[in-house]
């Protein structure tokens, strides 16, 4: 008992120092503490995963619908990506390092071609789950469809197999940062549109840019 509030205490002043770095180097949103664990958040039950049924749709406002099986989506070029994850429930969690395949590339490739009109991509998820970004913040260099975490495939709680992920990468104030929740989990496709379409929490009250800096958390522009 005594021995783990001591450890406790050694971890939580770890921690503290860390934090207090990361502010000092301006990494630290305002209203945001640092963790060096990895919660998990998200309504219901981790959905099951078939690699024989699963399909990655795309659709909408773009030249070409495309769907990929799993071993097609595989087979797309990966790219790797260090950054800092903000969630809206005040946890940091910095220098995380992921894989996947970048929006931006797959319109490079020329696998997807958004209609000139299409100004938004909402990421729809297994059982229903939305979540909606301007085009321009999803073509930023730190958006990724990730298929990978720490060097492994996503662990099931984390979206295994395949999940948007969003966040700060250090050297590039350029870029607009959101919350962690404007990445969407066991994530099956891509829906370009011409016009916003909230997602299942910014329905449910959260900001609907969610940008860290400016604590856009719950609400219009409540800080404005
Ligand atoms: N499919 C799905 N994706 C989701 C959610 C969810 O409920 N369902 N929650 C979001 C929220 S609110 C957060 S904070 C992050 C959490 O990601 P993590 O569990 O990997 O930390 O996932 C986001 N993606
Ligand atoms: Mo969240």
């Amino acid at each position: 008992m005594f021995e783990k509030v001591s450890k406790w205490r050694a971890n939580n002043q770890a921690r503290r120092e860390f934090q207090d770095k990361m502010k000092q180097e301006n990494r630290l949103p305002p209203g945001q503490r640092t963790t060096f664990k990895f919660p998990v958040i998200h309504i219901g039950t981790v959905p099951d995963f078939d690699p024989d049924s699963w399909k990655f749709s795309v659709w909408g406002a773009v030249e070409n619908p495309i769907q990929l099986s799993w071993s097609e989506f595989q087979a797309l070029p990966r790219q790797k990506l260090k950054i800092d994850l903000h969630c809206v429930t005040q946890w940091s969690k910095f220098d995380t390092h992921w894989e996947g395949v970048s929006m931006s590339g797959l319109i490079e490739s020329g696998l997807i071609t958004p209609k000139p009109e299409a100004t938004h991509v909402i990421q729809i998820a297994e059982k229903g789950y939305k979540t909606n970004l301007p085009l321009s913040i999803a073509l930023q260099d730190n958006f990724l469809l990730a298929t990978h975490y720490d060097g492994k495939p996503l662990e099931p709680q984390h979206g295994y197999p395949l999940r948007g992920v969003m966040g700060h990468i250090v050297g590039r104030d350029d870029l607009e940062d959101v919350y962690l929740w404007k990445g969407a989990k066991w994530l099956r496709g891509l829906k370009f549109t011409t016009k916003d379409e909230p997602g299942t929490w910014e329905i449910s009250g959260y900001h609907n840019e969610g940008d860290v800096w400016r604590e856009e958390r719950w609400g219009r522009r409540w800080n404005k």
